[in-house]
């Protein structure tokens, strides 16, 4: 029988929290990657779950990363530093997409892309929306990883995809359709359908398959809005990650989301204004909000 390799949680947002409150209920070892070696407390439902912090990759493990878009290549340079990242394996989840991500995760890095909608009070992590999860692997493989019932049982379901990327374009469509309008309406993710014209969400959706397009992806807008109304349904009590981000005053993945849309439409020669209108009044709201 293989030795379990222990997880490592990078991420001490709701999902990670998460991940890790779960993957501990499941008996198995986990640590979380924090600034300082220090132990922390996780509340979640009706019990309290405490971890050790560690700075660095202390042995080979198996990293689990639910990140912004924008710590991605800041951890990536890290762990490169690090000689047991190369015994180590990396499972990444973070919104949307970067323009270099070839270049930036090794062919043995698994994406896990999921709809569960999550938020963390103080200490208290809640399970917001209860959605389902992908995961496959940077290269395309074919079979699932020795870890994958680890994960499943941890937040199930979790489906198998040997073509992540897929997945990983619903996801940023979902966001896209989804995260902006939190912010703009100020409201939970179920209250969008009868706040967002039916027209405009159409149009959002029209630009991203028309990237996905000459990207060599068909996508359909009409399969694309089904998805965001099942997500909205399941995460309908949750704020999304961008609406907590920006009552917070954190940085937003709007870049990554509807502004990887404009700006990776324009490289291929197109516009995308619906996406574009989109940042520029959450760029707007931003700049008009009283500072904290
Ligand atoms: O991914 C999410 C997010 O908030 O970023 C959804 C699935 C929309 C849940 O809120």
């Amino acid at each position: 029988m293989t030795k379990q390799l222990p997880w490592l949680v990078v991420g001490q947002g709701a999902l990670g929290s998460l991940m890790a409150v779960q993957l501990a209920r499941q008996n198995q070892s986990v640590q979380l990657k924090l600034r300082q070696s220090q132990r922390v407390t996780i509340a979640y439902e009706q019990s309290s779950h405490s971890f050790t912090g560690t700075i660095g990759i202390n042995c080979p493990s198996l990293i689990f990363a639910a990140v912004k878009a924008y710590q991605v290549a800041p951890l990536l340079d890290e762990f490169r530093q690090q000689p047991l990242f190369d015994q180590s394996q990396l499972i990444l989840s973070y919104n949307g997409m970067l323009s270099n991500e070839a270049e930036q995760l090794r062919p043995q890095d698994w994406h896990w892309v999921t709809t569960h909608g999550a938020y963390r009070d103080g200490n208290q992590v809640v399970h917001g929306g209860h959605g389902e999860s992908w995961l496959g692997g940077m290269a395309g493989q074919t079979t699932p990883p020795a870890f994958f019932s680890q994960l499943e049982q941890a937040l199930p379901p979790l489906h198998f995809s040997s073509d992540i990327n897929l997945r990983r374009w619903y996801k940023l469509a979902v966001n896209c359709l989804i995260n902006p309008y939190t912010v703009i309406h100020q409201c939970r993710n179920g209250e969008l359908p009868e706040r967002v014209a039916p027209a405009e969400w159409r149009q959002v959706a029209d630009e991203i398959v028309q990237l996905a397009a000459a990207r060599g992806r068909q996508l359909d807008a009409e399969d694309l809005l089904a998805q965001a109304r099942r997500v909205i349904a399941q995460t309908a009590a949750n704020r999304s990650s961008m609406l907590q981000d920006y009552r917070l005053q954190r940085p937003l993945e709007l870049d990554y989301l509807n502004g990887f849309v404009v700006t990776a439409s324009a490289a291929e020669g197109m516009v995308a204004p619906a996406n574009q209108l989109l940042c520029e009044r959450i760029k707007a709201m931003q700049a008009t909000r009283d500072p904290q």
